[in-house]
């Protein structure tokens, strides 16, 4: 085992996606072995990718995880616990970038870099992608970039062009200010946005 750091973007746009995204931030704490280091304040989101949607809630958390020594297997174990925390809150498969009431992705673990076909049971809705880290996506996504870097922006992930806030502030200038809008900080004593 090794303690590692490990970023997770969180999202919802169904039901009340604020009070959900602080339950899942609570539970992620008590998975064994993890402790939250830091969580980003909450965004409203233009839906990316099908735009017929409500509007997302999107957040980042940093974490110190301890997980297995292997970085493949170290970002399994991290997949397995945020497709179990999804289902706890009840997600329900739909279509690719359709609604959901909760979406953890693995943003970034460290300096690991992986690729590696996903285990029975975690697939994603709708495709057979194999589990990428870091996210794929996340240097074209200001809803993932702006909570990240708020809290790390000096992460540079394996592979990134550039640091969270050097992304961000590019992506920012691409989607136009209006694609994110921040909503409040995050209050560690209520353990809510405010
Ligand atoms: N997640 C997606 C697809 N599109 N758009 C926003 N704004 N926020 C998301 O979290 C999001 C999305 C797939 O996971
Ligand atoms: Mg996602
Ligand atoms: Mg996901």
């Amino acid at each position: 085992m090794s303690l590692r750091e490990l970023h997770l973007g969180l999202g919802a746009n169904l039901d009340d996606p604020a009070s959900t995204l602080a339950d899942a931030i609570e539970a992620i704490g008590r998975v064994p072995g993890w402790s939250v280091a830091a969580v980003s304040p909450l965004y409203r989101t233009r839906p990316v990718g099908f735009a017929d949607q409500p509007d997302f809630y999107n957040a980042a958390v940093a974490l110190r995880a301890e997980l297995a020594e292997d970085p493949a297997a170290a970002a399994v174990e991290v997949l397995v616990a945020c497709k179990r925390l999804e289902a706890l809150f009840g997600r329900v498969a739909t279509f690719r970038n359709g609604p959901r009431r909760l979406d953890i992705d693995i943003i970034a673990m460290g300096d690991a870099a992986v690729i590696q076909p996903r285990p029975r049971g975690t697939e994603s809705d709708t495709d057979d992608r194999p589990l990428v880290v870091p996210h794929p996506s996340a240097q074209e996504r200001l809803f993932v970039l702006a909570p990240l870097a708020d809290i790390a922006p000096h992460l540079r992930a394996p592979g990134w062009r550039g640091t969270a806030r050097e992304l961000r502030d590019a992506q920012a200038r691409i989607e136009g200010e209006g694609a994110v809008q921040r909503l409040g900080a995050w209050d560690e004593r209520a353990r809510r946005w405010v």
